[in-house]
Formats: structure tokens, sequence, C-alpha cells
């Protein structure tokens, strides 16, 4: 639907607006009395959170792509229906398919404290060839004194599955070698740096002195991100989720990734709110399972 006409239908008047975002992809500007956001319909991406008073919550690399088909690097990726590579094939998209393609707007409701927006998209042609089920995947977006997504997937198949997913949030830092995430303590992880092995977090917060990339599972916990340098600390609540990840890909990733500018690596730190490994979700026939994320400053 051409921008012109997603205005007419499901614009709000100083509070929702869709326009031209990077790479000249259609996205919605969010603007309430907490706080501000941005959301592309490709990936039904959510690529800005900023409170208002407050600095961005959510993190964008300068080498980000913005194209029909490629993943953007930063704000909050919706990996679905697999995370990471554990696609049904050897060449499956790394975190699914469901970043890579154009959601559709169902619905925008609000005013000016808070505002929703509810992308969706459903099975077809393109994803049976990559994954031959049927669903429909809900994401909706809520933005005021704090930004809340909920992803929602519906079995519309006769047979079930098993879908493992995540808001893969990046979140901006002062310096990562500053900050320190609590919440996971006692936590199972899998450590996915080098080879694969099962571990448990201390009593201690996680900080980080070099590559980092834990999978932590079985806990519902909300994750605290506190950052001295930005005099914020930032909480990660979340429901319907099982697993965590933690992720900061150091000076030698970040320089392979050719989307990740090379030193920015510095500025950032993923807390990813999912259902991996341990946590993958059966849904049965008709049945729905929702996992919601719960971002907010304090
Ligand atoms: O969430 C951590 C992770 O699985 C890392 O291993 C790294 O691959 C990151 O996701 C980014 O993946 P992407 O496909 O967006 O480059």
């Amino acid at each position: 639907m051409e921008r012109e006409q997603l205005n007419k239908r499901f614009g709000l008047p100083g509070v929702v607006a869709f326009g031209a975002g990077p790479g000249g992809l259609t996205q919605a500007t969010i603007t309430t009395a907490g706080g501000t956001a941005t959301v592309l319909l490709h990936g039904a991406h959510v690529t800005g959170y900023r409170p208002t008073g407050q600095e961005p919550v959510l993190w964008m690399s300068e080498g980000s792509w913005f194209a029909p088909g490629k993943p953007v690097r930063g704000g909050v990726p919706v990996c679905f229906p697999w995370f990471g590579s554990t696609g049904p094939a050897a060449d499956s998209p790394h975190h699914g398919f469901a970043r890579l393609v154009q959601w559709r707007v169902e619905s925008v409701r609000g005013d000016a404290d808070q505002a929703t927006i509810v992308l969706t998209i459903a099975s077809d042609d393109h994803t049976r060839q990559l994954w031959p089920r049927e669903f429909e995947l809900r994401h909706t977006v809520t933005v005021g004194e704090a930004l809340s997504m909920s992803l929602d997937v519906r079995n519309t198949g006769a047979e079930a599955f098993t879908i493992t997913e995540a808001l893969h949030s990046y979140f901006a830092v002062s310096d990562i070698r500053d900050v320190a995430v609590t919440g996971l303590e006692g936590a199972e992880y899998i450590d996915t740096v080098g080879e694969a092995t099962r571990l448990r977090q201390g009593d201690g917060p996680i900080r980080f002195e070099s590559e980092t990339d834990r999978a932590y599972v079985n806990t519902g916990a909300p994750c605290v991100l506190d950052d001295p340098g930005m005099g914020r600390r930032i909480t990660v609540a979340k429901s319907g989720s099982l697993s965590t990840v933690v992720w900061n890909p150091w000076s030698a990733k970040a320089a392979r990734m050719p989307d990740y500018g090379g030193d920015e690596w510095p500025g950032m730190v993923c807390i990813e709110t999912a259902n991996i490994h341990d946590n993958a979700v059966n849904v049965a026939p008709g049945e729905a399972h929702t996992m919601d994320a719960r971002i907010r400053v304090g």
C-alpha cells in the first residue's frame, strides 16, 4: 500500500505518520508524550526508540543495509521461524525470513500518550519454499513510557510446527567495557563463542571483556542493563519467553561483518528476548503463541 494510502487509512495526525525511511523503505514514525519510535514495514523492524528527554535506547549500525531482502543491523530484528542457522536447509536465511520480507499494516490505535501499530505477515508461496508450514505472524508495537513488543504466531495449518524466535534487541551503550547486565544470575547458558559449551552464570552480573555470545535458557527473568557512562539503567522485561541472548561481537567479529561499522562495537549490546535451544516452541494446529518484550529506561 502506498504511503499516501497508509496515511489516509492508518495515520493518526501528530501521532502516527508513514513516510520514506532509510533506503527509501516505508517507515511509521510514532510520536507520543512518553517517547518516539520508528518502525519499518520491512521486517516489522523497530529501528529506533527514544524516550522523551533521553538518549536513543536502541543502537543502529552506520553500516546497516536498508533494502528488501536484506537484514537491518540494529534496532529490533524479528527472528522467526528459526533462530541463527537452525533453518531446515543449508542455505536457510540466518535468523529466519520474517526480518527480510515486507509486512502489512493491520491496525493503528492510540493517542498522544501511547500509540500502537500492528503489523502482520502470513504464509505464502515465498515462505512455503523456505518453510513448508501455514502461519500468521503478528507484531504489535506500543510506544509510550516504554517500548512494548508482542510477537504472536498462529498455526493456521493442519500440522503442528516447532519454532525458535527472538526479538533481537540492540541497545546503545556508552562503552561495552563499562556496562553490566543483571537478572541472569544462576541461569544456565550455552556459550557459542567457539565450540558451544553449557555453563551456569555465577551470582554476579555479566560484564564484557571479549566477544560474548550467550544463550541463557529456562529463564523468564527480566534483565537490567546498567550503563554508568550514560547514567541510566534499561530494563528488559518479558513474558512468553524462556531464553535471553546476550551478545557483543567485539572487534574481530565486528570487522568481519560487512554491515557493521568496524569501530562501532563498543557502543552496543544485544539483550534478546527469545525462545531457542531448550525453549523451542511447539504450536499445534489452530493454536497460537505470544512472546512479549517491554523495554524502559529506569
Ligand atoms: O544473537 C546473537 C547472534 O546469533 C550472533 O551469533 C550473531 O550471529 C548475531 O546473532 C547477528 O546475526 P545476524 O544474522 O543478524 O548477523
